[in-house]
């Protein structure tokens, strides 16, 4: 006879044997979906030792009722569909799929802690993967995870062999900062509609959430503005090094900022100013204090042009742009430039920007500026990009603003990598790999701490930088790792196990198509 207590000791005996077997065959399988290289790293991992296997009769199910999830679903079986060659269909339903399945759902009590609109729950099964979320925005950036976990041929746009496992466990996941976000400038060079789409996608792999668009500058105008046409067709005929511009239509703007909102990225645009503005004065004789339009420019000074301060007709010109701008914009913020006015008198300066705090507020929208408004008095809900100046930053928090950081010597994509490399510039730093990564926002400046943080935003200024292919090299292996420091908490971040993960991306970027940087600092995995 076996008494109750033994029957209760035996049981937890065989539990407690079960788990060593199943955490000793996690260790040593690749099964282990705790040493899967997924950038940026999830907040947590519990791995289960397993397989989920995709077959050719995996179809993707989605919770009945929205839209954008239907969406969703379709983005991840567009990407499975062309490398597997499997028919992967999106079927709606209302109860749990069977067995060899992709079930995504929407949490109907908002119960995945801490996970604000982003969070993401992943179970992968041997029977199913399961991703839920609060939002739409928390299943897509989930959905990048799920592509992660499989191999990275799964990102070839041609039919390849399997097989196609996930590792089984449970992943819980949620960023550390709202926003998290990359700049181009398309300014001193012109990128065309397909180039910016590539580094949206490249961005939503990533988690990334913002793509900062630098509209105008003294070399170009890059955004049709139908009450000032010149403004386009004049001022965006010229770029740097005298090739021939461009610029986006609105309707071509608009198909960017929807490209950008179905990958639940946030386009925010700048138009520089009262400095960085000569591609408009040479447009507008009367946005000029001498009444005489200026030349295009095409070389690479900067703190040459300013607005006319006491012109009514800059205000005239700035609400009309602005205003039409506004209307282009679902996102909250216009940025309004403010950096390097060497040309514009302080005491001009000041009352410029506490101006245009007002113009961008009354067309609904909040404003982002580069450290250098902090001078001025910021309004309510004005966030500072901090890119070189420590004592603005503190000015501006000071204020009560928030900091989107860009520190130009750990965040500048143009910056070089070392000595040797072709493109770019090193007036802030060398920024190597390891340099791009290692920094936390939160401590990088003393005064500005992660309350006053919004979140971070890695810069490409293209002076040097004409095609996508540079593009590429100059943010191919930068890019992951300040997607990672907008996303994973500090703490669980550390170079020498993210180089790894990084290593691992090789084989990713190149299914992918891009041409990166290798750097010898990376164990890349070929
Ligand atoms: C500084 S950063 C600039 C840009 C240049 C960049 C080149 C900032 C706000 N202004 O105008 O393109 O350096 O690295």
């Amino acid at each position: 006879m076996i008494t109750k207590k033994q029957n209760a000791a035996i049981t937890a005996f065989l539990i407690i044997t079960m788990l060593c077997i199943q955490l000793s065959s996690t260790a040593k399988t690749p099964s282990d979906l705790s040493k899967a290289s997924i950038i940026p790293k999830p907040v947590s991992i519990t791995a289960t030792g397993g397989y989920f296997t995709l077959k050719s009769n995996t179809d993707i199910y989605i919770q009945e009722g929205s839209e954008e999830l239907k969406q969703i679903g379709q983005s991840l079986a567009d990407i499975l569909k062309k490398s597997t060659g499997f028919a992967i269909d999106v079927i709606t339903t209302n109860n749990v799929p069977k067995p060899g399945n992709i079930y995504l759902t929407l949490k109907a009590d908002n119960s995945i802690a801490n996970s604000v609109d982003e969070g993401y729950e992943l179970t992968v099964t041997k029977k199913l993967v399961l991703l839920s979320a609060n939002k739409t925005a928390g299943l897509f950036r989930g959905m990048q995870t799920i592509r992660q976990l499989l191999p990275a041929k799964i990102e070839m746009v041609s039919k390849q062999t399997g097989p196609w496992k996930i590792a089984t466990g449970i992943i819980t996941d949620y960023p550390a900062y709202s926003y998290r976000g990359a700049m181009l400038d398309v300014s001193r060079h012109f990128f065309g509609v397909g180039d910016v789409e590539k580094l949206i996608d490249y961005l939503a792999f990533y988690k990334m959430n913002v793509l900062h668009l630098h509209l105008s500058d003294d070399q170009g105008w890059r955004i049709e503005i139908k009450s000032w046409p010149e403004l386009a067709k004049h001022g965006g005929s010229s770029q740097v090094g005298g090739g021939e511009g461009g610029y986006y239509t609105q309707e071509q703007y608009k198909d960017i900022v929807q490209y950008a909102k179905d990958r639940y990225i946030t386009i925010v645009p700048e138009i520089d100013m009262p400095g960085h503005i000569n591609a408009a004065l040479a447009s507008y004789a009367e946005l000029n204090c001498s009444g005489k339009a200026t030349e295009l420019y095409t070389g690479i000074e900067v703190g040459f042009s300013t607005l006319c301060i006491n012109l009514d007709v800059t205000y005239k010109f700035i609400d009309d742009v602005i205003g039409e701008l506004a209307v282009l914009t679902p996102g909250p913020y216009i940025h309004i430039g403010g950096d390097e006015s060497h040309s514009t008198k302080r005491e001009d300066y000041i009352p410029f920007i506490n101006r245009v705090q007002d113009i961008v507020a009354s067309h609904g929208k909040k404003v982002l500026g580069w450290d250098d408004i902090a001078i001025a008095s910021l309004k309510p809900n004005v966030v500072a990009q901090h890119w070189a100046n420590v004592k603005n930053a503190n000015m501006a928090v000071g204020q009560g603003a928030k900091i989107l950081m860009s520190p130009a010597k750990k965040a500048y994509l143009d910056m070089q990598y070392d000595k040797s490399t072709k493109l770019g510039l090193h007036w802030a730093a060398y920024i190597e790999v390891d340099s791009a990564y290692i920094w936390d926002p939160a401590t990088l400046i003393p005064g500005v701490g992660k309350a006053d943080i919004l979140g971070i935003e890695a810069a490409l200024w293209t002076e040097t930088i004409t095609n996508i292919d540079e593009m590429e090299y100059m943010i191919f292996p930068r890019l992951p790792g300040y997607a990672e420091i907008g996303w994973t908490p500090a703490s669980g971040r550390n170079w020498n196990e993210y180089r790894v993960r990084l290593g691992k991306q090789g084989v990713r970027f190149k299914a992918m198509g891009i041409d990166y940087y290798q750097s010898a600092r990376v164990p890349w995995e070929k």
